[in-house]
């Protein structure tokens, strides 16, 4: 078979744009990222102290260890994010390895979550606990925050997947509304 030197010519240029585009998007990151949701939580004392169903699984931190590392710290180091920052050219999306619930809330910056022991002073976040229209953190009957709507929508269940967020260019954030400290920054160049 021949091939025409016109029709050789536009093959050659059209695989010069496609390895162009391609180099670009590895330079970028991937096109969709899964962000690793971890914990460590030990079932028996998690469900003893917090109620039945808080933690499945078999992590090894005690609820009081992990309570001692949060107030001393002010994080839990095996309650994380991965990774903490990254580039990716289109979208993203969290699975959850850990034990307990955790949230992949869109925040404008980093702040408190609606678990009020957890936020160590830190200011609940709007996109975390609910306020009056008047702007003062509602509370249920026990005194405790209640979660806003965006935190609601994006809780991911022990191992479970949140659908793929895709993100317009620039920088955004992603934090867990029950422990504040996990959170990722991604940049769509
Ligand atoms: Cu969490």
């Amino acid at each position: 078979m021949q091939i025409s030197l016109s029709k050789r010519f536009s093959y050659s240029v059209a695989l010069t744009a496609f390895i162009a585009v391609a180099a670009t998007a590895y330079a970028s990151g991937p096109r969709v990222r899964t962000v690793l949701m971890r914990d460590d939580c030990d079932p028996a004392t998690f469900n003893a102290a917090v109620g039945p169903g808080t933690c499945v699984g078999d992590g090894d931190t005690t609820f009081s260890d992990f309570l001692d590392e949060v107030f001393s710290e002010g994080s839990a180091d095996e309650w994380s994010f991965k990774p903490r920052k990254t580039k990716v050219e289109h979208g993203v999306n969290a699975r959850n390895r850990g034990g307990e619930f955790h949230t992949f809330t869109p925040v404008e910056h980093f702040g408190g979550g609606f678990v009020e022991v957890l936020n160590l002073g830190a200011v609940p976040l709007n996109e975390c606990a609910l306020r009056t229209p008047g702007g003062v953190l509602a509370r249920d009957p026990q005194g405790n925050l209640i979660p806003a709507q965006p935190a609601l929508d994006s809780l991911v269940p022990p191992d479970g997947k949140s659908e793929t967020t895709s993100l317009r260019k620039g920088v955004h954030k992603f934090q867990c509304c029950i422990h504040p400290w996990m959170h990722t920054t991604i940049e769509v160049k």
